[in-house]
This record gives structure tokens, C-alpha cells and sequence, in this order.
């Protein structure tokens, strides 16, 4: 171990945020990634931990995850600098014993913070953590165009918006199953919006911020941007049918509900029933 950087992922952590710059979903500062290291990864990190910063109180508090380490990307920094200097763009923090402070033990150079989004990432780790027995370990924000655009035009509820998603490509049902949920325009950056997407994180690992973008979580970053890329390209494949459908989404064909339970029923895959009829 020559570097930080030869920890797996803290490398995978790098590629996925210059994954989100290539997709076109994070303008200017726009979107954060934070990932919640492994026991053995926090071990080959820690020879490169620098002296810790002073402890800073969140807003939120969540126990099960107290003590542990999150790489995070740093307030107000570009996704697309990460890759050029990784130490000045993302940095590794720690959770103090109760669950409800952070300290900086790892780059974000030059007396940078975690991203402006922490506490509702932490949060939402804490509730994905819960839900999934620990598996989940990664929380994205991205800017994605096609679900801002969506959430103009399409009503603002867990189910209408989850259907129309399920319904633009045959294999969305399998990849969120359980659907999107959705909360409506809200102050960024704050315990509010983290409050609102933590309750939804009990349910669905996929939240749609009105007007803002997408907020996912998953275990590892294949399977965590390859669900926001799934999400979003369902969303551009609506806006564009219904555009070429003179405005309207009453389409000619589609897939029917009995299609969706079908692939599900295939695929060994439990569907949200409340949102098929
Ligand atoms: O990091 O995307 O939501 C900037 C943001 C806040
Ligand atoms: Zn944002």
C-alpha cells in the first residue's frame, strides 16, 4: 500500500465522482458522493490519516453509525476535480461516539468541510444501513436533467412518478423495483431535506428532489450509479416519447401492468404492489 489511493475505494469512490462530471450531472459544484468504508478499509487508510480536525456538531444524530469513517466530497468543490487532486476535492471524516459530530482525519486540503449535503447523507446512511442489515454503503446526489425536468411536468407522488419510470424501459422495474419516492421543491444543505429523504430511505433507495435531482443509495458504486443512471435515463426516454408525441404522454403503446409483474415474477423480484393495479 503505496498510497491512499491504492485503497479499493477510495480509487472507486474517485472514478464514480468523475463518472457523474462525464454524465453531464454535476455543473459547477453541483452533487456529492459520500461512502461508508469497511472495517479492513479504515486499517489500510489510517497509516495515511493526517492530524484530526476539531469535531463538528451536525444537526442530526444517528446512532447506529457512530464511529465509523465516510469518504466524502468537500463543500462547494467541482466533481470534475476530483480526479486531477483528489486531497484538496474529497476527504475521509469520522463519526464521534454519539453519532451526531464529524471530524476531518483526511484531505479536504486547505481547511475545506465535507459537502453541504453531509447531514442528509449521513442520515440516510444511517436509515439505508438499518434497512439493508448493513449492506449499503454508498449515498449519490447528482444533478440529472431529465429528472429535473420530469418533476416539472409529472405529479409529485411516490406512485405516478414511479410508473411512468417503470414504464420507459423493460428492465427499470427490475433494477428499482420498489419504485422512487419523491419529495417535493425544498431548502438544500439543510436538516430538513434530510429529515424529509431519511423517512423515504426507510422504503425506497432512490429519492427524487423536485427540481434538484436524484438521491440514491446502494452497496457498492456499480450498483449505486448504475441505479441513478437507470433512473435518469428512464426520465430522458419519457421527456423525449412525449415530445415526440406532440406534448402528451398518452401513448400509443406501453408496457401494461401485467408486463411489469410478469418480468418481476421472472426475474425472482418482490415489485411494489401498491403500485401496480
Ligand atoms: O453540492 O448539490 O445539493 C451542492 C449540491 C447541494
Ligand atoms: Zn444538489
Amino acid at each position: 500500500m503505496s498510497t491512499i489511493y491504492d485503497v479499493a475505494n477510495v480509487k472507486g469512490f474517485i472514478r464514480m465522482c468523475n463518472d457523474g462530471w462525464l454524465q453531464g450531472w454535476h455543473e459547477r459544484n453541483g452533487g456529492n458522493l459520500t461512502y461508508r468504508m469497511t472495517d479492513d478499509e479504515v486499517a489500510e487508510a489510517k497509516p495515511f490519516f493526517e492530524e484530526p480536525r476539531e469535531w463538528v456538531k451536525m444537526g442530526v444524530r444517528g446512532e447506529n453509525l457512530a464511529g465509523q469513517y465516510f469518504v466524502s466530497t468537500g463543500s462547494g468543490k467541482y466533481m470534475r476535480n476530483v480526479l486531477e487532486d483528489p486531497h484538496a476535492n474529497i476527504g475521509i471524516v469520522e463519526i464521534n461516539e454519539t453519532g451526531d459530530a464529524f471530524r476531518v482525519v483526511w484531505g479536504l486540503a486547505n481547511g475545506a468541510r465535507p459537502t453541504s449535503e453531509f447531514e442528509s447523507h449521513y442520515m440516510n446512511h444511517c436509515v439505508a444501513a438499518a434497512r439493508t442489515d448493513g449492506a449499503d454503503r454508498v449515498i449519490y446526489h447528482a444533478h440529472t436533467p431529465g429528472i429535473i425536468e420530469m418533476s416539472f411536468v409529472v405529479p409529485l407522488e411516490d406512485r405516478a412518478f414511479t410508473r411512468i419510470l417503470w414504464q420507459m424501459m423493460t428492465e427499470c422495474v427490475v433494477v428499482f423495483p420498489t419504485g422512487v419516492g419523491v419529495v417535493p421543491w425544498m431548502v438544500p444543505g439543510g436538516p430538513a431535506i434530510a429529515e424529509a429523504s431519511s423517512e423515504l430511505m426507510k422504503t425506497y433507495d432512490t429519492i427524487v428532489w423536485a427540481h434538484h435531482g436524484l438521491f440514491a443509495a446502494g452497496p457498492d458504486f456499480d450498483t449505486t450509479f448504475g441505479l441513478a443512471h437507470t433512473v435518469e435515463k428512464a426520465a430522458e426516454i419519457y421527456l423525449a416519447a412525449r415530445a415526440a408525441n406532440g406534448g402528451s404522454d398518452d401513448f400509443l403503446n406501453k408496457i401494461s401492468d401485467k408486463g411489469l409483474k410478469d418480468t418481476c415474477r421472472d426475474f425472482g423480484i418482490k415489485i411494489n404492489e401498491a403500485f401496480v393495479d
